[in-house]
């Protein structure tokens, strides 16, 4: 039988009960994170989502009720206690909480497939599997809250610097970032897609006139690939802006990049202390290094790569040696850039697309766009891409659509920088990969 909360509401988090409250009633909520009975008294210990708590029991000082209830006690299980507050030099915050009415809110089922108190160590699988228990560590939960700082940053960043935010469309009709990488779906009598990315719903908003608009979403790639920083499902935070070129583009992102760094190292001093991460506010502006430079460096690490070519696996790790902390690359050669990207007026060969790297790691991609019908047009060709299937994107450059630029930040992958991380799977909640589809 499990109790409901009838009139029973929590009145701290375990955190905010200090010494100030001594000898007050608190009602805490939580789960039971450790139990030690030594016979005439018991300790246990509380978590909620903020921390740990002591309560004492004195068996002879306190109700046999209430001594009952913890008998039932099983680790995990969610409880409520009511209790005065002790100053006691003993406990873990200086202060314990003496029950005087327990409530029993669900018992957990025993054994548990996996500990959540970080005494054992699990192999990722295992965590993910029971991703709810893992979840409930502390290391793993400020990852999380660094997340939702790193968005709410986000927000406000673009909010006070005139950005609409927009929802477009997750299923799809055609494809943005090259063909193969899509997941196709049944829709009605037709075949459809779910989304890449917003790329070109985001570039249609800047003939619709919203002149700055971003969106926070989630991306579908059908990647085969198994790596550390691959996802079938990931977030992007994308922007796009009229009136500007890449380079105005670069110092949105380099702002965001760096307030959002600001404000996790001020405002999640315990999340990066559980983590043990010290971050570090990075210089005013990133370092830019030319695409053909980085290949130079690319070879003299010998890792062997032509201009022209994709950065491989290889190329980033030795890349990664030698930059620190984020940079962009820009003036990437055109032909590996999708259609959508703006070539050099004066050097068709390269173009106006970037990239910004975090060590050896690609956190952002983006670009001053076409926004010529008619070399847009050609550019979908080139691709080897049938124009017709783009025709409604295509007809909002009929019309009046100004020159733009734009960027697609991935927040998993930020959050790695944030978080010091080296595997994406960690910085997603329920993270879908080639092999996980649940939970
Ligand atoms: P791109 O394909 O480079 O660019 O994606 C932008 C950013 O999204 C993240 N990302 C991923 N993260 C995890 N798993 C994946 N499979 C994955 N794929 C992408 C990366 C990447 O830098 N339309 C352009 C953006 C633009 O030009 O505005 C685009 O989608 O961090």
């Amino acid at each position: 039988m499990t109790s409901l909360l009838n009139d029973w509401r929590r009145t701290h988090y375990t955190k905010n009960v200090n010494d100030s409250q001594n000898d007050e009633e608190v009602v805490i909520m939580g789960w039971v994170h450790e139990i030690r009975d030594l016979g005439g008294i018991a300790f246990i210990l509380i978590r909620d989502r903020e921390g740990v708590i002591q309560v004492t029991a004195p068996k002879k000082h306190i109700s046999p009720e209430v001594v009952e209830e913890i008998k039932k006690f099983r680790k995990e299980s969610v409880v409520g206690i009511k209790g005065k507050v002790q100053e006691s030099g003993k406990a873990p915050n200086g202060v314990e909480i003496i029950p005087t009415e327990i409530k029993i809110l669900n018992l957990a089922n025993q054994p548990l497939p996996m500990d959540p108190t970080e005494k054992v160590k699990a192999e990722i699988d295992t965590r993910l599997d029971s991703r709810f228990l893992d979840l409930r560590k502390s290391s793993v939960s400020s990852i999380f809250k660094i997340k939702s700082k790193m968005l709410h940053t986000v927000r406000v960043f673009f909010e006070e610097n005139g950005f609409i935010e927009t929802n477009t469309p997750k299923l799809v009709a055609s494809a943005t970032e090259g063909g193969t990488e899509l997941f196709p779906i049944t829709y009605f009598e037709r075949e459809a897609f779910l989304s890449q990315s917003p790329q070109l719903y985001k570039q249609m908003m800047m003939s619709a006139g919203f002149d700055k608009v971003y969106e926070i979403a989630q991306i579908f790639r059908a990647e085969e690939h198994d790596t550390l920083r691959h996802l079938n499902e990931a977030i992007s935070i994308d922007m796009e802006a009229s009136f500007m070129d890449d380079k105005d583009v670069m110092k949105l992102l380099n702002d965001l990049v760096s307030q959002v760094i600001i404000n996790v190292k001020d405002g999640c001093k315990s999340e990066l202390a559980t983590l043990e991460v010290d971050l570090e506010v990075p210089e005013e502006q990133f370092e830019i290094l030319k695409y053909s430079d980085a290949v130079d460096i690319i070879n003299s690490k010998d890792v062997p790569m032509e201009w022209g070519e994709d950065l491989s696996r290889a190329a980033e790790k030795a890349l990664g040696e030698m930059m620190e902390g984020y940079y962009f690359l820009t003036e990437w050669p055109t032909e590996i850039k999708p259609f959508y990207v703006m070539p050099n007026e004066k050097n068709p060969e390269i173009s106006h697309a970037f990239d910004l790297m975090y060590k050896d790691i690609e956190i952002s991609s983006g670009a001053m766009r076409v926004h010529q019908y008619d070399l847009l047009k050609e550019r979908i060709a080139e691709k080897g891409l049938n124009p017709d299937s783009f025709g409604s994107y295509l007809k909002s450059f009929e019309y009046g659509m100004p020159p733009h630029s734009g960027w697609g930040l991935g927040a998993d992958r930020f959050n790695m920088s944030l978080t010091g991380l080296n595997n994406i799977r960690e910085t997603v909640l329920f993270p879908r990969d080639r092999r996980r589809l649940t939970p």
